[in-house]
């Protein structure tokens, strides 16, 4: 195949955050360098030809606008750079579990997720694009400090000339110069399906959807897990596609926000809600634009994420037939997620990890065998069956958990979602939490809030009586020894809450400011009666104040609650 070699210059900005390179979509679509420089630098830190050749490379992503421009671009460019094969999702989508499973799975060397995860899409929206390395694991911060040196000393990239562009749009083998490359079109459920058939008892969950005292509703919120959705839920599961709400990808995922929380889900919120909706189902979900997110809903019920995992703990070896095998190794969650799994871990006697936000930092855990669940309070939760986070395995583990409890139950004594976390809350005590979101402020702005709080860690800037404690959170990496320091503010108050401050690493445009509050209580018996909002006042306006955020980034309100 001839081989066209471009002259390019470097091009600023173009780092990797918490989860891949984001950047506004038309930042893309103006400079038709930005993307194969990137890729160009990713094929170079990965170490070239020497390493490319003969290999195996995955690609996929979220369906949202400028993937299927790129997809053809990364094909050119694989092909130029030694790749043998590139195995690429039905019109470029693949979810980002589906992309981990099959990168180990069918010896890859790794593969590229065209996302931007839950950011909304479309030329007014965001453009992103990860790497996942031959574990599965999305790139460590040694590599993609390699691809962002290589990004700043870029002169050429290289692109192979296939004349027309490659039919994507149905599956098949398309071979070059007589099969040195060749692109195969897969189906993007398939193998991903037969994966999650090995973990769980399809058979149970399948008598679970017969009830005729359960249905579920799951929003796929336009975006790529809608066709998993459809075939794994509707068809396996026989929930029916009526089932599936929003199940067609758009490329502007319909103009809304696919990120699987209170605010932006709050459309499927309010079909879960009895008082507006009679015929409220027993079981809702949600997933996010690349959907590695799980937001878990029952009837008039939330389940918050850190709730979520640690229940999912607490049941996998009875109700999930992996675990039932494997047992509990471990388990780990983000730093600011709050602590319901501790108390899990301690039940269970196995260990609890506590990491810096982002996937990346349990995959090492796993590596080693010290964890097998994990979750972040963003709604990520998974397993080391892949190493990433897994929303439909998510919603299959609370499926699991309700075809667990319910095995013998008549019909009309379903136990619910509700029954399930109260029992949980009666038990271990509740975790209540909650995160306020600023999104777009102005990144000096929220610059020196930060610095502000760590004038407090460092003991430079007085706080509060009502405050035992300020400290930044760093984390050595018990496994490869590597620290991340500078990963936020922990604020720990006389009356036993905590709260976390940090900047967000996926945005695209000034900065985002997170805070998340946690504060537990131990099991009373007026436990379930008591409202999240009314708990959480006082720390919430304590932390503020502390932190100064309204007169820092000049906002009354947070953009996110959940
Ligand atoms: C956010 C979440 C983090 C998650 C990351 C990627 O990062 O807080 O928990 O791992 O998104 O999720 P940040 O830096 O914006 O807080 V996804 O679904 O974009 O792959
Ligand atoms: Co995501």
């Amino acid at each position: 195949i001839p081989v066209l070699v471009y002259k390019t210059e470097p091009i600023s900005g173009q780092t990797t955050g918490t989860s891949g390179m984001r950047k506004k979509t038309s930042v893309l679509v103006s400079n038709p360098s930005f993307l194969p420089n990137w890729v160009q630098s990713l094929f170079d830190a990965l170490g070239g030809p020497s390493v490319l050749s003969g290999r195996t490379l995955i690609l996929g992503g979220d369906g949202r606008f400028y993937n299927k421009t790129a997809a053809q671009t990364i094909l050119r460019m694989a092909a130029a750079n030694g790749f043998a094969r590139v195995i690429v999702g039905r019109n470029a989508l693949l979810t980002t579990p589906a992309v981990s499973a099959l990168i180990p799975a069918r010896e890859a060397l790794g593969g590229i997720i065209l996302t931007a995860s839950h950011n909304p899409a479309g030329l007014d929206g965001d453009w992103g694009i990860k790497y996942n390395t031959g574990s599965g694991a999305p790139a460590l911060q040694a590599l993609t400090d390699a691809i962002y040196e290589k990004t700043q000393k870029i002169f050429e990239y290289k692109l192979a000339d296939f004349g027309a562009d490659i039919d994507l749009s149905s599956e098949g083998i398309t071979s070059f110069a007589e099969g040195k490359f060749v692109v195969e079109v897969i189906n993007p459920v398939d193998h991903y399906l037969t994966m999650l058939r090995s973990i769980f008892d399809f058979d149970a969950l399948r008598e679970l959807m017969a009830r005729p005292d359960f249905s579920m509703l799951f929003d796929a919120m336009h975006a790529s897990t809608g066709e998993y959705a459809r075939v794994i839920f509707g068809i396996e599961l026989g929930a029916g596609f009526r089932a599936v709400l929003n199940a067609d990808p758009k490329e502007d995922f319909g103009g809304g926000h696919p990120d699987p929380n209170l605010t932006y889900a709050a459309d499927l919120v309010d079909a879960l809600d009895p008082t507006k909706n009679a015929d409220a189902p027993q079981f809702g979900a949600a997933s996010d634009g690349d959907g590695d997110r799980n937001m878990i809903l029952g009837r008039g019920v939330f389940v918050s994420p850190a709730d979520s995992v640690a229940i999912i703990a607490d049941y996998a070896s009875k109700a999930i037939p992996y675990f039932g095998k494997k047992g509990l190794k471990g388990v780990a969650r983000s730093m600011p997620t709050a602590s319901a799994l501790d108390r899990v871990a301690e039940e269970k006697g196995v260990p609890l990890f506590y990491t810096p936000t982002g996937w990346k930092y349990f995959t090492n855990l796993m590596d080693a065998g010290k964890i097998n669940i994990c979750g972040e309070e963003s709604f990520g939760t998974s397993s080391d069956h892949i190493r990433e986070k897994d929303g439909v395995w998510a919603v299959l583990a609370w499926l699991s958990i309700l075809a667990f409890e319910n095995r013998d139950k008549e019909v009309g004594q379903f136990v619910t979602v509700q029954e399930i976390l109260l029992a949980h809350w009666r038990k271990y005590g509740r975790t209540f939490n909650l995160r306020y979101d600023y999104e777009a402020v102005d990144a000096a702005d929220a610059e020196l809030l930060m610095l502000n709080l760590k004038g407090m860690a460092a003991g430079i800037v007085p706080y509060a009586e009502e405050i035992r404690r300020v400290l930044e959170f760093e984390y050595k990496d018990p496994v490869d020894g590597s620290v991340a320091s500078n990963q936020g503010i922990i604020v720990q108050t006389r009356t036993g809450g905590r709260v976390v401050f940090r900047l967000s690493g996926t945005g695209s445009e000034g900065a985002t400011l997170r805070i998340y509050f946690e504060l537990y209580e131990a099991p009373s018996a007026d436990m379930p009666n008591k409202d999240l909002n009314v708990v959480m006042k006082d720390l919430v306006s304590l932390a503020l104040d502390l932190a100064r955020v309204e007169e820092f980034i000049d906002r009354k309100a947070p953009t996110v609650i959940t």
